[in-house]
């Protein structure tokens, strides 16, 4: 029926077939073995390890492939309104192990794997038997994780993708298919050494190239103004180099839903190689070439993660993918509604994951103006009314600004619309606030100076309807902070909103915690695997003993398995019985690493003085990757891994103190780390994490917290409450006073022994060999110079709050029950919250339920 009142509401078309079910029953076992013979042609002999996964991987996806299409068909017979999703990063991890859980199929899998492991053994051929390996997790470790991001910003990307498929939201991830993810991490005599990260090397099963979606993206030229012949000012775009942007899909499930959206990334390809005849020119070494270098925008993810280099290349991939993407997303709207615009911002929600897309303001503003001919009014109403814009950072050297010289070589079409915007911009802040000349410059999307350079965070704002933080603190910062965005929150206050950060229970814990996802499962049911909250009704068991050992024990077999990794990679024994202190993220300044490494010296050296002193045994378990680039982040791992050296080798110390420097930490080895995790370190100078996630990740598996009252952590608070954390430290406000009436990180010093004995060991070569004595004299110059992150301030409530935790770990009662109580709180931290508030705040878009074969909801 079609609804006269609101003309963007389509009748829908006529139901798509029935689809044929037969895929779905065929025997799983069967399936495997035929795809290892007919899509790989091997038999049970020559098969590899990686063949056995490649063709399990096929195996599953067929099963994803009618859901897939169906979903397709059915948002545009109802012409739903599509979420976009515009991510640089996608940090996706392995896919094999969330789509048997998602499509209902883990069971399936191990009975095939049990079935062809007797096969291999009646052919009593022992190499066949042990390229399949012991368990079905020997296989699922071949894959090799999509590591298409840096962190937390790209890890969020993927947990969303996941709540909006369960949610069964009509929504797309679009991004880039990079070659080369983020780098692999060795550690070589302590010291980071980076190698790349082939992961197409041998294909991927996962994804679908579409050889027919392809897109024509421009760069540099320049802008051709003239009136046409009924005297209407046309612009052209021309004599530009071009690049195609081909289309590669992965699936997305739902959890036992028969959603299965898309993510679509674009891979860079020469256009030389689909326009007809070009290397019949004669010049076939120049094709050649050419080819290499426009292929190189897909190439290689920047491994920086809070730090804007201001490099073309890296201009060029983000107007890359937002062309692509751009293009494709507005082809889609038309093929329902043609060249109406009006529907558009009904039809069509554009969130830009941080101003990596920023571009795609002025992207669409060229579409709707230079190829749809639409006025400015309009194309800007529209513009504004479909994108939405978050931030992930406070950090000033984070903000996004591309010099004007390089935007208008790149992009000089870009540059026209965005002082065309700015001007406009501009006018309004002069009607606002009359006669203030001041900040008129501060807004100005163009930063006046040598070199000029354009503040993408600006455009994002400006050519957004909706701007927000990832916790309630960060978005209080940025609508607070002069220098972030004050100015346009007191121009737009109702612009501004706050939507805390989440991550998927999916992954976080069903997957990746088998044993304790099991023993919650039976005491509470399953209902947590779709609605976090539910846990809440684990906390009348908190007290119970039996209950606790269960709890326990879940804990104990993760924290083995994580001892026998580490013994493997580190040639280290550590005790299962010490508590496993958890530091893993990015290195950086202001996560404060080295805050942990002054107290682990701290404690090393109280064990020496005082070796019957009562501290629990402790094992303090580093991870994360520094950027290539970032010295003093470098030195920080070095300094780790000497620390780690001689506290590993001083037999007075033993079991009571361990450090371990887990090299390349991953998406895969998180799922790891979390379940055997103990205490959590989220140690960040306060204001200055936007949120984080992995406290939410180590929480939900019954990690203890000691933090500040940064970013998420005081929501965790706020659920778990105090007493069941270790808090610390100096507020956000307090941090703005100290620096304000002048910080002297030296009075700290002078006045503390003990934390002055501990900088003086690195600094007088206690950990370092004798031969380079002064190596970490950069970091003790930070820490006695500016010590611009307040570790020193910190230190000493760090060291009474770490002492905290040594008492109430001895009280193992007492330990359990608060992990007990940190799990049943952690409803608040599913991403299923989080996005079914931007559902609902920022996209306005219902779900769709996708009806499969006469059924929704269900899934075999
Ligand atoms: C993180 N940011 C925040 N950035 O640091 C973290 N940056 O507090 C928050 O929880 C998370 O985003 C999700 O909101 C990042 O991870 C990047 O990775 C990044 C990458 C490229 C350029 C700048």
């Amino acid at each position: 029926k079609t609804n006269t009142q609101d003309p963007c509401l389509s009748s829908p078309s006529e139901p798509a077939r029935p689809i044929a079910a037969a895929l779905e029953e065929k025997d799983f076992s069967q399936s495997w073995q035929d795809h290892l013979r007919y899509s790989l042609a091997k038999d049970e002999f020559s098969a590899t390890r990686i063949d056995w996964y490649v063709s399990l991987a096929l195996a599953i996806r067929d099963r994803l492939v009618n859901r897939w299409i169906r979903t397709q068909q059915t948002y545009y017979e109802k012409d739903a309104k599509r979420i976009y999703y515009l991510s640089m990063e996608f940090l996706i991890g392995r896919s094999l192990g969330n789509a048997l859980i998602n499509l209902g199929l883990s069971d399936a899998a191990q009975n095939a794997y049990a079935e062809i492991t007797k096969v291999l053994k009646k052919t009593k051929h022992a190499k066949a038997l042990e390229e399949f390996g012991k368990a079905l997790e020997d296989i699922e470790e071949k894959e090799p994780n999509a590591a298409l991001g840096n962190g937390g910003l790209g890890r969020l990307a993927a947990c969303f993708l996941d709540s909006m498929a369960t949610l069964e939201l009509p929504a797309y991830g679009y991004g880039i298919r990079y070659d080369f993810g983020i780098f692999f991490q060795k550690i070589q005599g302590g010291y980071q050494v980076e190698t790349p990260d082939n992961w197409l090397r041998y294909g991927n099963p996962w994804e679908l190239a579409r050889p027919e979606g392809i897109y024509r993206v421009q760069f540099y030229g320049h802008v051709h103004q003239y009136h046409d012949d009924k005297g209407i000012l046309k612009t052209d775009w021309v004599e530009t180099e071009q690049v195609m942007a081909m289309a590669y899909d992965t699936p997305v499930p739902g959890y036992q839903n028969n959603t299965v959206n898309n993510i679509r990334l674009w891979a860079a390809k020469a256009t030389r190689e689909f326009e007809f005849g070009y290397f019949n020119d004669g010049d076939y070494e120049k094709a050649v070439s050419n080819k290499v270098h426009t292929e190189i925008i897909s190439k290689v993810l920047y491994p920086n993660d809070s730090m804007s280099q201001g490099k073309e290349l890296r201009l060029k991939q983000e107007h890359f993918f937002v062309s692509a993407s751009l293009q494709d997303i507005v082809g889609r709207y038309k093929k329902t509604h043609d060249i109406n615009f009006d529907c558009f911002p009904d039809k069509v929600a554009i969130q830009l994951n941080d101003t990596h897309p920023a571009i795609a303001v002025a992207e669409l503003m060229r579409i709707l103006l230079d190829h749809e001919g639409l006025s400015w009014d309009k194309a800007w109403s529209i513009t504004v009314n479909t994108f939405a814009y978050t931030n992930h950072t406070v950090l000033p050297e984070a903000l996004e600004k591309w010099s004007v010289d390089l935007m208008g070589s790149v992009l000089p079409r870009h540059l026209q619309i965005i002082y065309e915007i700015n001007h406009r911009f501009l006018q309004l802040i002069r009607q606002v606030f009359p006669g203030d000349e001041q900040r008129v410059m501060r807004m100005s999307l163009i930063e006046e100076g040598s070199p000029k350079n354009v503040r993408m965070a600006f455009l994002a704002i400006v050519g957004s309807h909706s701007v927000n933080g990832v916790s309630e603190l960060h978005t209080e910062i940025i609508k607070s902070t002069p220098s972030l965005f004050k100015d346009f929150y007191e121009l737009w206050p109702e612009k501004f909103n706050a939507k805390t950060n989440g991550i998927t229970q999916r992954r976080w814990l069903l997957l990746c915690n088998p044993s304790l996802s099991k023993i919650i499962s039976d005491k509470i049911g399953s209902e947590w695997v779709t609605d976090l909250y539910k846990l809440r009704k684990l906390a009348k068991f908190a007290d119970d003993k039996d209950f606790q050992k269960l709890w326990q024990k879940a804990k104990r077999e993760s924290k083995q398995r994580l001892a026998d990794y580490i013994a493997k990679n580190n040639n280290l024994k550590v005790n299962v019985n010490s508590m496993f202190d958890f530091q893993v993220k990015r290195i950086h300044e202001y996560k404060r690493q080295l805050l942990n490494v002054l107290h682990v010296i701290w404690r090393y050296n109280q064990i020496k003085t005082n070796p019957s002193a009562n501290f629990a045994p402790r094992t303090v378990i580093f991870a994360g990757k520094a950027a290539p680039g970032y010295f003093i982040a470098k030195l920080l791992i070095k300094l780790i891994n000497n620390v780690a050296d001689v506290i590993n080798h001083d037999e007075q110390i033993g079991d009571k103190l361990k450090v371990v420097f887990l090299e390349n930490y991953s998406v895969s080895l998180a799922e790891i780390i979390m379940p055997a995790s103990d205490l959590s370190e989220q140690i960040s100078t306060a204001g200055t994490e936007a949120s984080g996630t992995g406290n939410m990740k180590f929480a939900l598996n019954g990690a203890l917290t000691i933090g500040t009252l940064d970013g998420a952590n005081i929501e965790i608070m706020e659920e778990v409450s105090a007493e069941n954390m270790f808090l610390f430290g100096l507020n956000a406000e307090q941090v703005l006073e100290l620096k304000n009436s002048g910080y002297s990180p030296r009075k700290y010093y002078e006045e503390d022994a003990a934390l002055k004995h501990v900088i003086d060991m690195i600094q007088n070569g206690y950990f370092c060999s004798p031969a380079e004595p002064g190596l970490f004299q950069p970091i003790i110059n930070n820490l006695l110079g500016e010590d611009k992150f307040l570790l020193l301030a910190d230190f000493r409530d760090y060291l009474r709050a770490q002492l905290e935790v040594d008492e109430t770990y001895k009280n193992k009662e007492a330990w359990t029950k608060k992990s007990i109580l940190n799990v049943a709180n952690m409803g608040r931290f599913s991403s299923d919250r989080t996005i079914q508030e931007y559902a609902e705040e920022i996209w306005s878009a219902k779900p769709v339920s996708i009806t499969f074969n006469g059924r929704s909801k269900k899934s075999k």
